[in-house]
């Protein structure tokens, strides 16, 4: 502990100063941004699984290219962050272990399956639609590298959001009434998932205070799910969608939807290894891991030879 050299810090953070990487820190803060940028980069890589079990089965060639594509920058954001984090004095290689051996996490949401066409819709339109409401502000975040890496990941995923709700308006406004009630099946299963990746309620979230002094988070959790409800229910309402959730309405005098009471039980219960896809995903990033091995040893001696004849 340092308080003059603390106290300098919270001085250039309240000032919008960036901090770089060679800049002194708080050894917390250091932490803090090691977990939420890991979190956040294993979370792009498994959250290429869902997606790509739809690749080999995309309905047209011109969907089948743009899932592709969505699911290959999902591993570019996974790299960008990983190289982020690196910044901080981790290597990603001690990151992906802490990912395998249980100690870091990735987002509660990829830990659903996907069983339906209607889901890779879904996933556009809310799961990236979520982490845009996340993310804008983290371009602001008080850290540089992590601020950079996202400006470029939120155009990509605004690209990702908008091609997924175009699926959804394809099969809800142009569709057969199968392919509307399949749409609407997967809202069902997909709304309160979504509404989860926002993290726990203000009042249990342990990280948000120090966060926001820090102006990592710029917004809390419960905030940034509010802003997220306001702007889609709109739009599932244009699709012809119901959410299915009792509580949900308007308040005229707030301008704010309102809506009923997430299921903490369910998400603690996902985030401690218990959902319906956690140990697929595990094994999946295990195995890749594992079968990648040959492939990153044969780049590295590839590397090493050009050096050594570069040398010569
Ligand atoms: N899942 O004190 P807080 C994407 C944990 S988008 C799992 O409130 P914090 C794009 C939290 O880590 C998804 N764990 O924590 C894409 C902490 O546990 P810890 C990724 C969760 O950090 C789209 C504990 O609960 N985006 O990948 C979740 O202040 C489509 C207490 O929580 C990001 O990671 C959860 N949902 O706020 C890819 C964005 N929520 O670490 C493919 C950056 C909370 O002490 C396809 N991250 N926890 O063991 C953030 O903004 C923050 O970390 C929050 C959580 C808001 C997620």
């Amino acid at each position: 502990e340092d308080p003059v050299r603390e106290a300098r810090f919270q001085a250039r953070v309240d000032a919008e100063e960036k901090i770089e990487p060679n800049d002194w820190m708080p050894e917390g803060y250091r932490k803090t941004l090691v977990r939420q940028i890991a979190q956040h980069a294993h979370s792009e890589i498994v959250g290429m699984h869902p997606e790509g079990n739809w690749i080999t089965r995309a309905p047209s060639l011109k969907r089948k290219a743009a899932l592709l594509a969505k699911v290959q920058d999902e591993g570019g954001h996974g790299a960008y962050l990983y190289a982020a984090a690196e910044t901080l004095g981790v290597s990603r290689e001690e990151l992906v272990e802490q990912l395998l051996n249980g100690k870091q996490k990735y987002s509660s949401i990829f830990n659903y399956p996907t069983l339906s066409w209607a889901d890779m819709g879904i996933i556009g339109w809310l799961v990236d639609g979520a982490a845009i409401m996340n993310q804008i502000p983290l371009c602001r975040c008080s850290y540089g590298p992590y601020a950079r890496a996202m400006i470029r990941i939120c155009k990509e995923e605004s690209f990702h959001q908008r091609q997924g709700y175009e699926i959804m308006v394809t099969l809800c406004r142009d569709g057969t009434p199968e392919q509307k009630a399949m749409a609407q099946e997967a809202l069902n299963r997909w709304w309160w998932p979504v509404l989860m990746m926002f993290g726990p309620s203000d009042k249990d979230s342990q990280h948000t205070d120090k966060s926001m002094r820090w102006k990592i988070k710029r917004f809390t959790n419960d905030e940034l799910r509010q802003k997220f409800v306001d702007a889609t229910v709109p739009q599932g309402h244009y699709l012809g969608l119901t959410f299915p959730d009792a509580d949900l309405k308007l308040n005229e005098e707030t301008g704010h939807w309102e809506f009923g009471e997430i299921d903490w039980a369910e998400f603690k219960r996902v985030i401690a290894g218990d959902g319906p896809c956690n140990r697929q995903r595990m094994k999946q990033r295990k195995d890749a891991t594992e079968n990648g091995v040959w492939v990153r040893e044969a780049a590295l001696a590839y590397a090493e030879k050009r050096k050594a004849r570069r040398d010569a």
